[in-house]
């Protein structure tokens, strides 16, 4: 058993440390509804202790901006396919399921062993957008095989001929769509509507709190020391990947404290094979009185519905809408790694909500005939 392979009974990062970041926001409606979305490779920091990674990603960001849109308006975006280095993930196949102590080898930083995989590291950024959830025309609808290159652009057109709904794009690639997702290449997407406006729910900052949930994991140099490099692993024994970092937001295990007031979390699980169980917690105990689920994948569901004692399943891809009456600070995601101490709560001095960034102003798109033809 190597070093790399012991089981790690303590988070080899520490959890909380990082804000949650909220995710650039794009309003479709301010540009006409045409957008236009850079597919770059860029550097991203996870975590406060990891030095950058290299991503995929959508405008360069983990994850990609939030598009609101309304349900009506339809938007059209241009996908500009800007890829311009590596493929930025090693992925790699661990020669055993667990280590000499049971754990299952994936559930560990670095490569347990594995090799790269030279296929991985020779995609050359061929990309098709998917928008998950949307009601759209085949030729829009990103289809696996409507790839387009690196230098290449694609103009999709989105309906938005539907109720109000958490959905999210993401890379669609036939056959490589766990690896590019896992690159980066995942944004959310909110459609809104006026039925959804008159039951006066939070709409937007700082209330209305999007919440991107993906697992990752890390390369590891010979000390121990995680080097920041995603690492997709896999074993024998299972086809996905169950990485051991929960990011969200683009953000390994962050904080987001709040002044008490009622919180809308628009909850998606963008991973690639994790299921998570959401628990609200206060001292370690579950608080199920304080957060109810009010919708699911495709909208509001028909009444509020209490959250299970065991927690709020999510499976991948979906996502739930939680409203959340807080009086203390939030935890975003739960981890694979024993609970540390839970923080004091800040009920009634909390700092005031950092202000939002200002909203992306959509810009236009080419021309439809200057675009690249989805066949
Ligand atoms: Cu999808």
């Amino acid at each position: 058993m190597t070093g790399t392979m012991r089981p790690q009974l303590q988070p080899p990062l520490t959890p909380f440390v990082d804000p949650l970041p909220l995710p650039r926001r794009i309003l479709a409606g301010q540009g006409g509804g045409e957008l236009t979305v850079r597919i770059r490779a860029a550097a991203h920091r996870f975590h406060r202790d990891l030095p950058e990674s290299r991503v995929w990603a959508y405008e360069g960001l983990v994850p990609g901006p939030t598009v609101e849109a309304e349900r009506g308006q339809p938007v059209r975006v241009c996908w500009r396919n800007e890829i311009d280095q590596p493929y930025p993930v090693v992925v790699t196949l661990a020669p055993a399921e667990t280590d000499g102590d049971g754990v299952p080898v994936q559930c560990l930083p670095g490569l347990s062993g594995g090799t790269p995989d030279p296929d991985a590291a020779a995609l050359t950024g061929y990309t098709v957008v998917h928008l998950h959830g949307a009601v759209t025309a085949a030729p829009s609808d990103g289809w696996t095989e409507n790839v387009f290159a690196p230098g290449q652009h694609a103009v999709s057109d989105y309906p938005m001929d539907q109720r109000a709904a958490l959905l999210w794009y993401h890379d669609h690639v036939m056959g490589v769509t766990r690896l590019t997702v896992y690159a980066g290449l995942a944004g959310l997407w909110i459609i809104r509507d006026q039925r959804e406006r008159e039951l006066g729910l939070p709409e937007g900052p700082p209330f209305e709190v999007p919440l991107l949930v993906q697992d990752r994991n890390f390369g590891q140099a010979a000390g121990g020391r995680l080097t920041g490099e995603l690492v997709h692993k896999t074993d024998p024994g299972t086809m996905e990947a169950f990485a051991p970092f929960t990011v969200v937001n683009g953000k390994v295990w962050p904080v987001h404290e709040v002044p008490p007031a009622t919180y809308r979390l628009r909850v998606l699980n963008g991973s690639n094979a994790r299921t998570f169980r959401l628990v609200l917690l206060r001292d370690g105990r579950p608080e199920l009185d304080r957060i109810t689920q009010i919708g699911t994948d495709s909208g509001l569901l028909p009444a509020p519905v209490a959250v299970p004692a065991d927690g709020l399943v999510l499976a991948p891809p979906s996502g739930p809408t939680c409203s959340w009456t807080s009086a203390t600070s939030s935890r975003a995601a739960s981890s694979p790694w024993p609970t540390p101490q839970a923080p004091r709560s800040t009920a009634t001095h909390s700092p005031p909500p950092v202000p939002p960034r200002p909203p992306i102003q959509a810009s236009s798109c080419p021309t439809p005939t200057s675009c690249a033809s989805v066949p």
